[in-house]
């Protein structure tokens, strides 16, 4: 079988405590890369990291971390950005750097799981690059200003995280004509990841199921504590799209940057506002739109960790 090569730009924070407030990070790139660590169709030519979720250290050395233990240290690890683009002073870093010298020598899939930021720098930097990027599988968007995502019955709006953290960076990749699908919030959560899902994995025998199960437990309990069911593993639909995309039902839509009222802000009186990645019929940059799974996507989700 001919593998499909692979790079994984991501903020993991498996098992991480918040670094602004109370709380715990979200441990779904932890499922999404180790997806893509266990898919035979997959070959993962390296890992960068970014800010996001957490900072930079933490996603760096979580990356390392499953790198050396899940996949016998054979995949190459790189540090990247630690805050968004500055427009007004774009600076590279080791990731770009990595990246850019690897789709020099062939043409790669992207899957950026966290802010684009790696990605849009490698784009200013090297805009030749672009025709080498296969395709970029990013966690963001939504069709329109009004759509929203919260978590259980207590939360206020989340945010777009991924988009929100570098705008500018999704800008790039449209103006260049970069290909792009996105897995927003509304395909990943019809998704659930609930506790006997994790007593599964972490009854698998395998260590990666068995580290991801128990880093997981924190998070899990998160969002039961604000009346959900479990929890959405937003980043799992990205990887999961990659190693079986007859799993996920998509549309191509035109996407595009909007301002409105910023949604987050509970009681926002209209003064503060904030940009939106808009998808839909109309003007825009031409983008693959995942909405939706297969009726028996749960099972299929499960057995890419267990067979
Ligand atoms: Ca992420």
């Amino acid at each position: 079988m001919k593998k499909r090569k692979i790079w994984i730009d991501t903020d993991l924070s498996v098992g991480m405590t918040r670094h602004k407030r109370e709380g715990y990070c979200d441990v779904d790139d932890g499922f999404a890369v180790l997806q893509l660590m266990k898919a035979e169709n997959i070959e993962i030519c390296g890992i960068s990291a970014v800010f996001g979720n957490t900072v930079i250290e933490n996603a760096y050395s979580l990356s390392h971390y499953m790198s050396r233990e899940f996949a016998k240290n054979k995949i190459p690890v790189f540090k990247g950005a630690g805050e968004a683009i500055d427009l007004n002073n774009v600076q590279t870093n080791n990731a770009v750097e990595a990246l850019a010298k690897t789709l020099k020598s062939h043409p790669m899939t992207i899957m950026a799981i966290g802010p684009a930021t790696n990605i849009g720098l490698l784009l200013l930097k090297y805009p030749e690059l672009k025709d080498q990027i296969n395709e970029v599988v990013l966690v963001a968007g939504r069709r329109k200003p009004t759509d929203y995502f919260k978590i259980g019955n207590m939360g206020n709006h989340a945010q777009d995280l991924n988009f929100d953290l570098d705008t500018d960076a999704f800008r790039v990749m449209f103006e260049l004509g970069v290909s792009v699908t996105l897995c927003p919030f509304e395909i990943s959560n019809k998704v659930w990841v609930k506790q006997a899902d994790l007593d599964q994995l972490a009854s698998s025998g395998d260590q990666g199921n068995i580290w991801l199960a128990e880093a997981s437990q924190a998070w899990l309990q998160q969002w039961l504590a604000q009346g959900a069911k479990g929890f959405n593993p937003f980043d799992v639909l990205a990887s999961h799209y990659i190693i079986s995309p007859e799993d996920i039902v998509s549309e191509s839509l035109n996407a595009r940057l909007e301002i409105h009222p910023d949604d987050t802000i509970k009681d926002n009186d209209q003064k503060i506002f904030k940009q939106y990645l808009l998808c839909d019929k109309g003007q825009g940059f031409t983008v693959k739109y995942c909405y939706d799974v297969v009726a028996d996507y749960h099972d299929r989700l499960l057995r890419s960790f267990l067979d």
